[in-house]
């Protein structure tokens, strides 16, 4: 196995990458092969699809099959290897499929078919020892020695940054939006990954495409949102237990917890919100509905297995981060969904939830209220707008003076505590705001308040970045300047995939001096570090003490 994708990759000394039986997210070397395997086959039929679609044949099905399988290779999502095995074979129909339809299309129109090269040339029989002897040629870092470890780390910084588009495409699509233009753009990008591009400045190009790509999709996913689930409203979010039985909601798929919530009214079971969940509590037609919605417990995924062993109920994963449930004991009462898989844990299909409701009556339930600790959530576009004019007169007032954006992926290394700290120490006339499952960090805390707006704000999840840039789009706007001349500073913890796509999206919308952190991703070598700090001026984050001063001075 050779991964590299999550910040958590092993740094070995023979290099940076999990490399050996497991990764460190308990990945073993199987399943990294199998995924290995599965990624090259989908660029092999984007292939198709892409030369296809120039003749105007589209495969409604082969689009959306793509991303939803490409989202099962990132961090902490699918450690199952008969579904990898079986999105494999559907792989290899689907190519078989469009392949035809391509050559017939040749033909019909009378084009000299292309000789599509790289992964579209690749065969495989969908069965896993077959899979995994071939694993070491689809392996992501093929052609180092010919091409040298700065373009293999472009074409990672691209891979991983579409992997991070197509699970917002999956998202997006299961709220029923879909878009012609995104499939085709994805299919393009991911094609030419398939052909392992060695121009770097070609690569550059294809990365900030991704970005593109991926602003517009986190448009379609709020879109989604919030005509399924009404324009979220600042809301107070109880963080601890109460009494009764009970089922928790993990990841990022509002729709499930739709279903659970309407399934479950008149059930007597309390239903609460997990790590990336918690911006549920904000929306009308969730929170705001459904009483028995009654708050969040826990904070982010790094802490689930002890978070979910202590949940005496049902426990629903409907997208990443998962990580193995085994040594909490909770293993029984756990049920994926959608995209995640654990070998032996229920996989759960269909929108009827009736064996996650017998398995929380079949629970103990909590004993006794808690005493309620809360936080706020629900800034999001809307409540950002309407906001706006406000926050506009106290900056002219002279009242705030800087505005940190404080969000990403939260995770495991104690070097985290840079945001929590950075939070901490941001003066009381600036204001924070935050998103993603980074927000536990420091969303427990009491931050105040400047003239009655809150200095914490809650956008939402990840893909809430959206509404992020929005705000900052508005204030550029009456503050009749770039982006890049507004007080705004951005400081973004990163783990995985999706935190790629969004960091390219803001690079490619020319968002400037943004601050990553714990570390850099190990498949950016220093030269391509160097280069992305002079065009964009993008580095990493140093002490908290340097950068506010940095940052204020
Ligand atoms: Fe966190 Fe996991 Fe939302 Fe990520 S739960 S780390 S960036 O999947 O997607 O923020
Ligand atoms: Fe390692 Fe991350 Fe890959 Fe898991 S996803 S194998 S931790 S690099």
């Amino acid at each position: 196995m050779f991964c590299i994708q999550c910040e958590q990759t092993m740094q070995t000394p023979v290099g940076n990458g999990c490399q050996y039986a497991m990764g460190m997210c308990g990945k073993t070397s199987e399943i990294s092969d199998l995924q290995d395997v599965l990624v090259y086959m989908l660029q092999g039929v984007s292939a198709y699809a892409h030369a296809g679609r120039e003749l105007g044949v589209i495969d409604a099905a082969a689009d959306a099959y793509l991303p939803q399988a490409f989202f099962s290779t990132l961090t902490n999502v699918n450690f199952d290897a008969e579904r990898l095995v079986a999105y494999t074979a559907e792989a290899v129909a689907t190519k078989t499929r469009l392949k035809d339809a391509y050559l017939a299309a040749c033909t019909v129109q009378g084009v000299e078919p292309k000789q599509l090269a790289g992964a579209a040339q690749f065969e495989i029989t969908a069965e896993k020892a077959a899979m995994i002897s071939q694993a070491p040629a689809t392996a992501v870092n093929r052609g180092l020695n010919d091409v040298g470890e700065d373009i293999v780390g472009l074409r990672l910084l691209v891979l991983y940054g579409l992997k991070g588009v197509a699970a917002y495409m999956e998202h997006a699509r299961i709220l029923s939006k879909q878009d012609d233009e995104v499939y085709g753009e994805f299919h393009r990008i991911m094609a030419r990954l398939g052909e392992d591009p060695s121009d770097l400045n070609e690569l550059l190009e294809l990365a900030m495409a991704c970005g593109h790509l991926n602003y517009k999709v986190m448009e379609m996913l709020d879109a989604g949102e919030t005509e399924a689930f009404g324009h979220p409203v600042p809301t107070k979010v109880n963080m601890k237990p109460v009494a009764g039985k009970a089922i928790l909601v993990s990841g990022h798929d509002l729709i499930d917890l739709k279903h659970i919530l309407e399934q479950t009214k008149d059930k007597g079971i309390n239903v609460y919100t997990h790590g990336e969940m918690l911006p549920a509590m904000a929306y009308p037609e969730l929170g705001g509905k459904y009483p028995h919605l009654v708050g969040n417990y826990g904070s982010a995924w790094q802490n689930q297995q002890k978070e979910f062993a202590n949940f005496p109920g049902a426990i629903v994963m409907t997208s990443n981060c998962l990580i193995d449930p085994n040594p909490g004991s909770y293993a029984d009462r756990l049920f994926t969904r959608n995209i995640v898989g654990w070998p032996g844990v229920v996989h759960h299909t269909g929108d009827d939830y009736s064996a996650v409701i017998e398995k929380a009556l079949a629970c103990e339930g909590f004993k006794y209220d808690e005493i309620p600790h809360y936080t706020m959530t629900g800034f999001a576009r809307n409540a950002l707008m309407a906001a706006a004019p406000a926050v506009i007169e106290q900056v002219k007032a002279g009242n705030i003076r800087h505005f940190f954006l404080v969000g990403g992926c939260d995770g495991d290394k104690q070097e985290r505590n840079y945001f929590t700290e950075f939070a901490k120490s941001a003066p009381d006339d600036t204001l924070l705001l935050t998103l993603a499952c980074g927000k536990f960090k420091f969303n427990d805390l009491e931050f105040g308040d400047i003239n009655g707006i809150p200095r914490l704000l809650d956008v939402g999840q990840c893909n809430d970045a959206y509404s992020a840039i929005q705000l900052a789009l508005a204030l550029a706007e009456t503050f009749e300047c770039g982006v890049n001349e507004l007080p705004l500073s951005l400081i973004l913890s990163w783990f995985e995939q999706k935190a790629i796509a969004i960091l390219l999206t803001l690079l490619a919308l020319g968002i400037k001096d943004i601050r990553v952190g714990p570390t850099v991703p190990a498949f950016l070598t220093e030269n391509l570090i160097n280069h992305l700090h002079e065009a964009t001026g993008l580095r990493l984050t140093t002490t908290v003490e340097q950068d506010m001063a940095d940052i204020l001075g």
